[in-house]
């Protein structure tokens, strides 16, 4: 398997029910390692243009409403298979239907307040990580793997 690099975001919910510790242990106990992290508060523009592929869709306005509700904390996060890693760590997009032990069905409230946001293929992953990070602000670590 490869070393990948996955976007991550922590969304208002997370930092709003003070689980930012907690979610970030999730990926570290799966073996994802952050390589660049940022709290920002997002804009409508910045939110409608990351989320653009739902932008037909009946829940475009409430997602951009709650992503835009407080701040949030970005990640690229790195690891043996780390977009589909992620992906399994985070569970289902409906914490009703998320597996014990994932993200949403330990942290998230609804399918809107979900806690985390993910890329979903190694095409999206790359564009979500150029949306929001220079090459610069990613970082290497040093020691052995
Ligand atoms: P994902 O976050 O698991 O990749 P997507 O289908 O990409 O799920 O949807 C993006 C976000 O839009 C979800 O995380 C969720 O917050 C919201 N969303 C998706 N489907 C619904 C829905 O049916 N009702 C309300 N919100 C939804
Ligand atoms: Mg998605």
């Amino acid at each position: 398997m490869a070393i990948e690099r996955t976007f991550s975001i922590l969304k208002p919910d997370a930092l709003q029910s003070g689980v930012i510790g907690k979610v970030l242990a999730k990926f570290e106990e799966a073996g994802l390692k952050p390589v660049a992290m940022k709290m920002v508060q997002l804009s409508r523009a910045e939110a409608e243009e990351f989320y653009g592929i739902h932008r037909e869709r009946g829940f475009f306005k409430a997602l951009i409403d709650f992503m835009t509700s407080g701040p949030v904390i970005l990640q690229v996060l790195e690891g043996e298979n780390a977009i589909a890693k992620n992906r399994e760590v985070m569970g289902a997009t409906n914490p009703a239907n998320a597996a014990e032990g994932t993200i949403r069905r330990s942290f998230a409230k609804s399918i809107d307040a979900n806690t985390v946001h993910g890329s979903d293929s190694a095409e999206n992953a790359k564009i979500e990580i150029a949306y929001f990070f220079a090459g610069t602000e990613i970082v290497k670590y040093n020691w052995a793997k």
